[in-house]
């Protein structure tokens, strides 16, 4: 057996920013800490942050008055912003950059007068939190057909934006839609699918056909990782997104000579590794990484928790 390992995979600059802000604030502030929503979407990581006295909450209610507070990677709406301050809650935003980039975009749009088609996934934390920049002027849409079925008056001004973690070609096939039905319709000039689900879902595209089983490590609520066993799935190997290595099942390997293994912008190296071992153990495995794409980004730390750590400290530990 061949074991491909997808690069890049994993973590991206955006989880590596929020997993250590939430490591320094533990470090600064003790046990409890606060989390509104899961910091990332993966079931280890949360875990891990569980065991350690972290507590994720879908409300802040839940959070004690003058509490801190970390808001996740998917970042938030101002509703919430408004309610941590009326609480006196002291918020530390883990929202990655490139999350931000979007919610500025929804703000300048709808001040310019826009009505704004957000292509994103119903429910989704990331989808909340843009939304709530311009409820009264966003719409949301996940497919072609939604698309058909919106009705605007004649002439409105129309911008569109999508949530950061969708599959390219999905958002294309509804941006052609949005195109065909609306040919005004403006959009931002760099695109919102960020660079990491882009790299990851290109990867998975180049080096699926050559396996004949795809593992993703990811959890079932994670956009990201679901898009990257999809994309692996139309591709015709057997994919499976799966948390850790427990959920592997012999009979996906009996006739594997090929593995592909990657792993969703959440999912932590460690059980890509427990994998890899597993299949080396097992089937005497050889392993080939595949870099398909270089990546070198970082992002800062909060500037509100950078405040707190002594001089010199601030900087991230962690690469991408
Ligand atoms: O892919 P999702 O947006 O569901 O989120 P995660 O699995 O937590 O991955 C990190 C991305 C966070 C924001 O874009
Ligand atoms: Fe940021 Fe992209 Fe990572 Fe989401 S997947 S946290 S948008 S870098």
């Amino acid at each position: 057996m061949k074991i491909i390992l997808a690069n890049p995979r994993g973590f991206c600059a955006g989880v590596n920013m929020a997993i250590e802000s939430l490591e320094r604030a533990l470090e600064f502030f003790g046990a409890p800490l606060y989390v509104y929503h899961e910091i990332v979407h993966n079931k280890y990581v949360v875990e891990r942050f569980l065991r350690r006295g972290t507590i994720f909450v879908e409300s802040l209610e839940e959070v004690p008055a003058g509490a801190p507070l970390l808001y996740s990677a998917h970042g938030v709406s101002p509703q919430i912003r408004e309610q941590a301050r009326k609480r006196n809650l002291r918020a530390i935003d883990a929202t990655c950059p490139l999350v931000t980039k979007v919610h500025l975009e929804a703000v300048k749009y709808a001040k310019e007068g826009y009505t704004i088609i957000l292509i994103g996934h119903e429910g989704h934390d990331e989808v909340i939190g843009t939304m709530g920049e311009a409820p009264e002027r966003m719409v949301l849409v996940e497919t072609a057909e939604d698309v058909e079925r919106l009705e605007l008056p004649e002439n409105t001004k129309l911008a569109y934006l999508t949530q950061t973690t969708l599959s390219v070609d999905d958002a294309n096939q509804v941006i052609t839609a949005l195109r065909k039905r609306f040919p005004q319709i403006t959009n931002p000039p760099k695109d919102d699918i960020c660079y990491a689900t882009q790299n990851r879902q290109e990867a998975v595209r180049e080096l699926a056909k050559r396996a004949d089983v795809v593992l993703v490590l990811g959890s079932q609520n994670s956009s990201n990782s679901k898009r990257l066993a999809e994309i692996a799935n139309a591709l015709g190997p057997h994919a499976h997104l799966i948390d850790g290595v427990a959920e592997t099942k012999p009979e996906w390997f009996e006739d594997a000579e090929t593995v592909l293994i990657t792993a969703g912008a959440s999912a932590p190296e460690d059980v890509v590794q427990e994998c890899v071992e597993y299949l080396q153990s097992r089937y005497g495995a050889t392993i080939q990484e595949e870099i398909v794409r270089e990546e070198n980004v970082h992002f800062p730390l909060p500037k509100s928790l950078r405040e707190l750590l002594p001089a010199g400290t601030a900087s991230s530990r962690v690469g991408s």
